[in-house]
């Protein structure tokens, strides 16, 4: 696992770069567009292995140059080995970007509408000097990445087992009288101990009525006997991320609290036996729904079930009514349900799966049977 983490190799894989330019590439050839300006961090990283923190890719039909700043020189040569070259600039990347593809005389130019500001978009303007029309690309580089290849599962795989591995760890911890914020820092440390570069999102633990909050942050609340506990939390490893939610009980659990549980560990299965290649990301939630309406708690159910996962916590693919979008093999989603009952708590189980050629493969392996500690 720790491997995985410090080894370049395996974080950037120059192998699998290539392809992915190629094809963006020939996408560019087949819509007649000369080039692609990538502002997105994640996408920069999946297409030329750029981890810094300033750059900006610049795909033409037949190139690839990473346009960065002095601070990363060795850096980006090294990473970008082999996938693109690497133009260090003084000042703004945008203008250097887009004054380089002016003097190479490209007349028509992609870019990210969704990670780009307006005043980045004027200085793009001004600095093609009006000869060159932009076009807005969503999402490209996104529909790329939903599609996982091998090499990126096995690093999910370790991601996902990692996360597992803390929380294990940390429910001896979880007792009346403990604190949400220590409990939180002791998850985060316990992460990077196994490996992991941090946390993928600020980690959520949420006792008692704070539980009904989906979202809560941790606090300085001590933990009681007789509540719920949510604990949702992901790691970062390898650059890729898991996002895992369990829910325990302090002390034996009335019957309501129980038949809850129940009711989510049901729709939790119920969706995850559905997922396989052709079936919509919202059949996959209507699964959820279903089973919740059976309990009468649908109405409980306030977000929908599920998003994709990899270089970002929240990615392409919303598991949300209505949506048409069929699963393929290669897709990493988390399937989530949970019900929340103001005043009193929260149940929410959330695990991440892969899509394969035949079904699903679950990646977290953490028991969700029921825990009255
Ligand atoms: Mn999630």
């Amino acid at each position: 696992v720790r491997s995985l983490n410090t080894s370049r190799s395996a974080a950037t894989n120059p192998s699998s770069r290539k392809p992915r330019i190629r094809a963006v590439q020939k996408k560019l050839a087949a819509e007649g567009v000369d080039a692609f300006l990538v502002t997105h961090l994640p996408n920069i990283f999946y297409l030329c292995g750029f981890t810094g923190s300033n750059g900006i890719l610049s795909l033409s039909q037949s190139g690839a140059t990473l346009f960065t700043d002095g601070r990363y020189t060795v850096q980006a040569r090294d990473e970008a080995h082999g996938a693109a070259s690497v133009q260090i600039t003084k000042g703004s990347l945008l203008a250097a970007a887009a004054e380089t593809l002016r003097r190479q005389r490209h007349r028509r130019v992609a870019f990210e509408p969704a990670h780009i500001t307006v005043a980045q978009q004027s200085a793009l303007d001004r600095a093609s000097g009006g000869r060159i029309r932009w076009t807005g690309w969503h999402g490209v580089i996104e529909s790329l990445r939903a599609v996982k290849d091998a090499h990126e599962l096995a690093i999910m795989r370790a991601a996902a087992q990692l996360a597992c591995d803390v929380f294990q760890q940390i429910i001896p911890f979880v007792k009346p009288g403990a604190r949400e914020s220590d409990l939180a820092a002791e998850i985060e440390y316990s992460m990077r101990k196994k490996g992991a570069t941090g946390p993928s999102f600020e980690t959520i633990i949420a006792s008692g009525p704070r539980a009904a909050l989906p979202h809560a942050r941790p606090t300085s609340k001590l933990l009681r006997k007789n509540e719920l506990v949510v604990f949702d939390l992901g790691v970062i490893l390898g650059h890729y991320c898991s996002d895992l939610t369990r829910t325990v009980h302090l002390g034996r659990a009335s019957s309501r609290v129980r038949r809850w549980y129940r009711a989510v560990l049901e729709a939790q299965q119920a969706a995850r036996v559905v997922v396989r290649p052709g079936v919509t990301a919202g059949e996959v939630d209507q699964a959820v729904r279903k089973v919740l309406r059976g309990y009468r708690l649908e109405r409980r159910f306030i977000h929908s079930t599920g998003h994709g996962l990899g270089l970002e916590v929240h990615e392409t693919l919303r598991l949300a009514r209505g949506e048409k979008t069929p699963l393929v093999p290669g897709n990493v989603i988390t399937i989530e349900p949970g019900v929340y009952i103001e005043g009193v708590g929260g149940i929410r189980i959330e695990d991440d799966v892969v899509v394969t050629e035949t079904g699903s493969e679950v990646l977290t392996t953490a028991g969700r049977e029921f825990l009255e500690l």
